[in-house]
């Protein structure tokens, strides 16, 4: 698909899905990284390809209709209002950008299509900001427990993975709880993935007890005086109520070790599922008092608008943003680069 992608796709050829047959979705390099020396493009050039189906269909769709109209008017403003609804901007954010592109153009604070692009541009980075706030593991609290949510199949254990990499990087000390308990695969899944990069996993059978096995992690997590444990949970559809009340559960018993865990509630959502990813945060948030949103798979759709839409109307910080599956596409969330990518040319 994109060139990024088939390289390393290229790359795994050699130790597949032959060799880790319960999770194919596994690749060797989606839990190794990149090899030495094979120097990964900058991320914001990463970004910027990652956003093309986005970008395609909202930025280069209104810069070209601005390219070559002197006249700013009501029916440029309805072509804009419809890319932006395309892309999943949503309707409530949708209507405040136009709102300030039509309150600047009747004000005559827009000379020319340069000066509209770039003031969208701007709103567009304030309504981000306020979500602009990164994941800091603080020193004085151990272990840091980060309990990662979502439905199945929107990356939370390829995120859990990716993340784990991330914090050792910086220094930390991480453990992992196989806390999706529902498939064996999924406890293989993560299993593999702490082998490869040896990060210690807790684990129980598959039929286990979640709150269980999260709770013994935690046990260990202290006892081997862990920075960081991340705990994985299963995923079956939100509309169950049996899911808020398993999640509910381990949140109780990890008080038990530590009034204060989990110290951050993770949501991981599906960008291709455009409007839908909304709902899915707006009905966990109502059960579990989101704190944390990542967005994964920005890479694989054209509703990449669907980030305006979940800051606006949730204003939960989104930590880290998802671009492909490779370790090294995930990466913390900053607004006024995801607009930048988005707008550059
Ligand atoms: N293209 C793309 N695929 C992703 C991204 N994040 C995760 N995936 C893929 O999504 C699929 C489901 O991921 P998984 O972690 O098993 O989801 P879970 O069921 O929530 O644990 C896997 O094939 C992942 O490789 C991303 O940012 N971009
Ligand atoms: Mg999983």
């Amino acid at each position: 698909m994109f060139d990024f992608l088939k390289r390393k796709k290229t790359d795994t050829t050699d130790k597949t899905e032959a060799e880790i047959p319960a999770i194919a979705e596994v690749t060797q390099d989606a839990t190794q990284g990149d090899k030495p020396g094979d120097a990964p493009a900058s991320f914001f050039a990463r970004l910027k390809q990652g956003l093309a189906k986005t970008r395609a269909n909202l930025t280069s769709g209104i810069a070209n209709l601005f390219l070559g109209k002197k006249e700013l008017n009501v029916d440029l403003l309805n072509e804009i209002e419809m890319l932006l609804l395309t892309a999943d901007v949503g309707v409530e954010t949708t209507d405040q950008l136009i709102k300030t592109l039509t309150q600047k153009l009747a004000r005559n604070e827009l000379s020319d299509a340069a000066a509209a692009q770039k003031c969208l541009q701007d709103e567009m980075k304030q309504i981000l900001k306020p979500c602009d706030v990164s994941l800091d593991i603080p020193a004085n609290i151990s272990p840091y427990v980060i309990l990662v949510i979502g439905i199945n199949g929107s990356g939370k254990t390829t995120t859990i993975g990716k993340l784990a990499k991330y914090y050792r990087e910086t220094g930390k000390q991480v453990m992992l709880a196989a806390g999706d308990t529902f498939r064996a695969a999924a406890i293989e899944q993560l299993q593999i993935w702490g082998e490869r990069n040896q990060i210690p996993v807790v684990a129980q059978q598959p039929g286990a007890d979640t709150a269980a096995v999260i709770y013994d992690a935690m046990e260990a997590a202290k006892a081997r005086k862990t920075d960081l444990l991340i705990a994985d949970t299963a995923g079956r559809l939100h509309t169950q109520s049996n899911l808020m009340a398993e999640l509910q559960k381990v949140k109780r018993v990890l008080t038990k070790l530590d009034a204060t865990a989990p110290h951050e509630t993770l949501i991981v959502l599906d960008a291709t599922l455009g409007q839908n990813a909304l709902n899915q945060v707006k009905q966990f948030n109502a059960a579990m008092k989101v704190t944390g949103i990542v967005l994964t798979k920005l890479d694989g759709t054209a509703k990449g608008g669907i980030i305006f839409a979940i800051a606006k109307e949730t204003r939960i910080p989104i930590r880290f943003i998802g671009i492909g599956e490779g370790i090294n596409d995930l990466r913390p969330f900053k607004a006024d680069e995801f607009v930048d990518a988005l707008f550059s040319a």
